[in-house]
C-alpha cells in the first residue's frame, strides 16, 4: 500500500509541469549556451521522442521542437568510436534570451541548464585570455589578480643565464627570464606556443570589439590601453627573439636575419 502511494506520488510529480525531471547525460549540449541566432543543435544518444521542450527553470514551456520550428532528426550510429546512436535536435528559431533546459515528455528527462545570451560566451573568453597571466614566467602573481593561484616569488629566474640547447651552436648565456609557461610542467616553447598564442591573440583583438577590454583583472587593467596587447608586452616578445637566438625553432624573421637577408622586426615596431 505504502509502495502505490509512493508510486502515485511519483506519476504525479511527473506529470506536473513545475516539478524537476532527472537530468541525462544522454543529451548533450553546449553547456556554454548559445548566442541568440546561433544554430542550436543538440545531440540525444537517448531516443528524444516525438517532440522536445525548452523549458525555463520554473519548468514552463517556452519552444516545442518541432511544433514551434526547429526539427528532430535520427541520424543513425554515429560509429564506432563512441558507439552511439545519436538524434539531433535542432532548436536554432528559438533566440529569445534567458536561462532554460530540453526536456523530453518521451524520455522524461531533460538537459543540463543553458543560456541564451548574446554574451553566452563572454565568461569563457575571459577565462582563457586570464590564462597568459597565470601562465607568465619571472613575475609575482599577487592574489589582487591571480586569487587563489597567487604566487608571491617571481619564478625560474635561474633563466637569466640560460646556455644553448642541445645540439645548437653555442651562442653564448642567454636572459630567457619572461615568456609563458606552455602548461603546469614550466616549459617554454617559441614556435608551437608563443608564436601561435601571439598570432591567436591579435587576430582576435582585430577582429572582436570584445576583446579590447581593459577589465581583465591583470596588473595592465584599468589603464585605459586594452588589456590584450598588453598580455603581449615586448617581454614576452623579446623573449620570443631571444629564445629564437639560441636556437630553438627560429621564427621566420629569425631564419631570414641567419641569411642575412633582413633583419627581424624589432618589438617596439610589433607593439608600439
Ligand atoms: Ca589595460
Ligand atoms: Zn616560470
Amino acid at each position: 500500500m505504502r509502495f502505490r502511494t509512493l508510486m502515485g506520488v511519483a506519476m504525479l510529480a511527473a506529470a506536473s509541469p513545475g516539478a524537476a525531471a532527472p537530468v541525462t547525460t544522454s543529451i548533450k549540449l553546449d553547456n556554454l549556451g548559445y548566442r541568440p541566432l546561433d544554430p542550436k543543435v543538440v545531440i540525444f544518444t537517448a531516443n528524444p521522442g516525438a517532440t522536445v521542450q525548452v523549458r525555463t527553470p520554473s519548468n514552463t514551456v517556452v519552444f516545442t521542437v518541432p511544433t514551434s520550428g526547429g526539427t528532430i532528426v535520427a541520424k543513425g550510429q554515429d560509429g564506432p568510436a563512441s558507439n552511439d546512436t545519436v538524434w539531433w535536435v535542432d532548436f536554432t528559431p528559438f533566440a529569445v534570451p534567458g536561462t532554460y533546459h530540453l526536456f523530453s515528455p518521451s524520455l522524461n528527462q531533460q538537459s543540463y541548464e543553458f543560456v541564451v545570451r548574446g554574451d553566452a560566451y563572454r565568461d569563457v573568453a575571459r577565462a582563457a585570455l586570464k590564462t597568459f597571466y597565470y601562465q607568465r614566467c619571472s613575475t609575482p602573481k599577487p592574489s589582487a589578480y591571480a586569487g587563489p593561484w597567487s604566487d608571491a616569488m617571481a619564478c625560474h629566474l635561474a633563466d637569466r643565464t640560460t646556455g644553448p640547447a642541445i645540439d645548437n651552436p653555442n651562442r653564448g648565456i642567454k636572459d630567457l627570464t619572461g615568456g609563458w609557461h606552455d602548461a603546469g610542467d614550466y616549459n617554454k616553447y617559441v614556435w608551437s606556443a608563443t608564436s601561435n598564442a601571439i598570432l591567436f591573440l591579435l587576430r582576435a583583438y582585430e577582429d572582436q570589439p570584445a576583446f579590447r577590454g581593459d577589465d581583465l583583472g591583470v596588473p595592465e587593467s584599468g589603464n585605459g590601453v586594452p588589456d590584450v596587447p598588453r598580455q603581449l608586452s615586448p617581454a614576452r616578445c623579446e623573449y620570443r627573439l631571444r629564445r629564437a637566438e639560441i636556437g630553438e625553432q627560429p621564427s621566420q624573421a629569425l631564419r631570414t636575419q641567419a641569411r642575412g637577408e633582413a633583419q627581424p622586426e624589432p618589438c617596439s615596431e610589433i607593439f608600439g
